[in-house]
């Protein structure tokens, strides 16, 4: 229990800013205007736009509030409140952390844009499954930044697993190979590899990273491989941008979305999960190795309207 409490409160502070930039003006404007027509509907699609959902998105939530309340028969604003939490659980939960079933050796490719939080998050999740009792191994490919793979094996002390790698200017599909060989020898359960930082638009880096995937595909033909795409939340309606063009080079099995906490623009989750339908497998809410969360639809709903149960 106190566990599951510590979970939702780091979760609950994580999503400040968030909540005063679309929460708490949601509930501002409930109490300002009563009426539920379309004025309130236009400050609130305002609302939900500075939110950092996109227009698509938020045009399809204003739609969706319109035709519940109307069949609810509702003519007060404070329905509103409820039907957002109401079908932002219900998008959220369309899709679900569906990860792909694991064979003994799962292997996670970690994928970004510079500085988007993939070493962090790769430290993270090796000490997250490593308490879960998984065996884990991190590879450090990011050859390409001076200091990664010291970073990297900092990350691994933390955690305490091991991290293969073979410093600065090697082959990044070399590390990646040499790591799956240590993996299968070790009987690592969980593999996880970082991978330098690179632009969505720089064409020679992505087709780097079709490389490494490939290799990954080849030397471990009996594992299962995801590929994780981490996106920063601080950078706003950009992170579907990136997520899209990543996606074309290398199918997404799943995003991660780091720095929930130092971001008042945690409503871009909504349009991640709409519009690309790849599942949030977890999400970042701080600096420390125990800041990473498997991502729970409902609580993460839970946690950014808080209190709005008892107004319904
Ligand atoms: N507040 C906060 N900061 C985070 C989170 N995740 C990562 N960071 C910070 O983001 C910065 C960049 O993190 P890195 O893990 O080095 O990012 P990266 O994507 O590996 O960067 P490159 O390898 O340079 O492309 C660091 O200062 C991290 O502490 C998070 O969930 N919350
Ligand atoms: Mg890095």
């Amino acid at each position: 229990m106190e566990k599951k409490n510590g979970f939702f409160n780091k979760l609950f502070g994580g999503l400040e800013k968030t909540r005063q930039q679309l929460t708490n003006r949601i509930s501002a404007l409930v109490g300002g205007h009563s009426e539920l027509d379309e004025e309130f509907y236009e400050e609130l699609e305002e609302i939900l736009i500075l939110s950092d959902m996109s227009f698509d998105t938020v045009e399809a939530l204003i739609d969706e509030v319109k035709k519940r309340a109307k069949k609810m028969g509702a003519t007060e604003s404070k329905v509103a409140e409820v039907l957002i939490r109401e079908i932002l659980v219900d998008w959220l939960t369309d899709h679900p952390n569906d990860s792909k079933p694991k064979s003994k050796l799962h292997i996670q490719l970690v994928i970004g844009v510079n500085g988007a939080g993939k070493t962090t998050t790769c430290g993270k999740i090796a000490a997250l499954e490593k308490r879960n009792g998984r065996q884990v191994m991190l590879a450090a490919a990011d050859t390409f930044r001076a200091a990664a793979v010291e970073q990297l094996m900092i990350w691994g002390e933390r955690a305490e697993v091991p991290v293969i790698s073979q410093g600065q200017g090697a082959d990044p599909a070399a590390v990646v190979f040499d790591a799956v060989q240590a993996a299968k020898s070790r009987n690592i359960d969980l593999l996880i590899c970082d991978t330098a930082g690179r632009l969505h638009n720089k064409k020679n880096l992505m087709l780097e990273l079709e490389k490494i995937h490939r290799v990954l595909k080849r030397e471990a033909e009996d594992a299962s491989i995801e590929v994780l795409l981490v996106l920063d939340a601080t950078t706003g309606q950009n992170a579907i941008h990136q997520a899209k063009t990543f996606h074309a080079i290398t199918p997404l099995d799943g995003i991660i979305l780091t720095k929930l906490d130092g971001s008042s623009k945690g409503g871009v989750i909504v349009p991640i999960v709409q519009e690309l339908q790849i599942p949030i497998q977890f999400i970042g809410v701080g600096e420390g190795l125990d800041d990473l969360q498997e991502f729970d639809a409902e609580k993460f709903v839970e946690a950014l309207f808080p209190q709005i149960i008892d107004k319904a």
